[in-house]
């Protein structure tokens, strides 16, 4: 077993058992004119933290170990949508209005894609879900189960909002939980620290949180 430095102490992993969850990694969240911008958010932060996201992921692929994608988005005749997520705030662009990246967070949409520099590459899983969190309605947990994995390293976005409801609800499940501090991010740099805060909190209450070389270093070491 091999230790990764970590909040509030060090993380036990067993590298064998472990996967990356990246956590909507979408241009709906990134980039003007997307969902995260239709709700009133400066979008501006969500890329900065892309280049720790892609050596987060290229650690993973360079240990073997497995890199899991989500996406937050909805079929496109809406019936995964529930009317209190699509009416909620009054935003600019609703769920499934057309917008300047086609319609906003709708499977198979332009603005819907994983960017670029942090896709996925054959081979590796991608989780669409309708919710904030990745276990409701997908086959996450079915998936998980099935590659013996028990432990998740978390990136992505936003922190408190689709990461923390996934690591609430994968520690619920029984998976050990570890949050990478440099490759998340949220449009709002108080709840992020509220957020990485909270989660380590009461001895690990939610999981564990690290930096990034720390990850890679444990990987590297395993
Ligand atoms: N609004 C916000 O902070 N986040 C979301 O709506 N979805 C995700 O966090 N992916």
């Amino acid at each position: 077993m091999a230790e990764i430095t970590a909040d509030p102490f060090a993380f036990p992993a067993r590298t064998g058992e472990m996967a990356l969850i990246v956590i909507d990694m979408q241009r709906d969240f990134a980039e003007p004119g997307g969902f995260g911008a239709s709700l009133g958010n400066d979008v501006s932060r969500i890329g900065r933290i892309v280049p720790d996201v892609q050596r987060l992921i290229a650690g993973f692929r360079t240990a073997g170990l497995p890199v899991i994608h989500t996406m937050e988005c909805h079929r496109p005749d809406l019936s995964d949508l529930p009317p209190a997520k699509r009416d909620r705030g009054n935003p600019a662009l609703r769920i499934g209005d057309e917008g300047p990246m086609g319609r906003v967070l709708i499977a198979g949409e332009p603005g819907t894609d994983i960017l670029a520099e942090v896709a996925p590459i054959a081979g590796e899983i991608v989780i669409e879900k309708p919710g904030k969190g990745a276990f409701y309605a997908t086959p996450l947990g079915a998936i998980l189960k099935e590659k013996g994995i028990t432990q998740l390293v978390f990136a992505g976005v936003t922190t408190e909002v689709c990461v923390q409801t996934t690591m609430r609800e994968a520690n619920d499940r029984g998976y050990e939980c570890l949050l990478c501090e440099e490759a998340t991010e949220s449009y709002f740099p108080d709840f992020k620290a509220a957020a990485i805060a909270m989660i380590r909190a009461q001895g690990a209450i939610v999981g564990w949180t690290a930096h990034i070389d720390d990850i890679l270093k444990g990987l590297s070491d395993a």
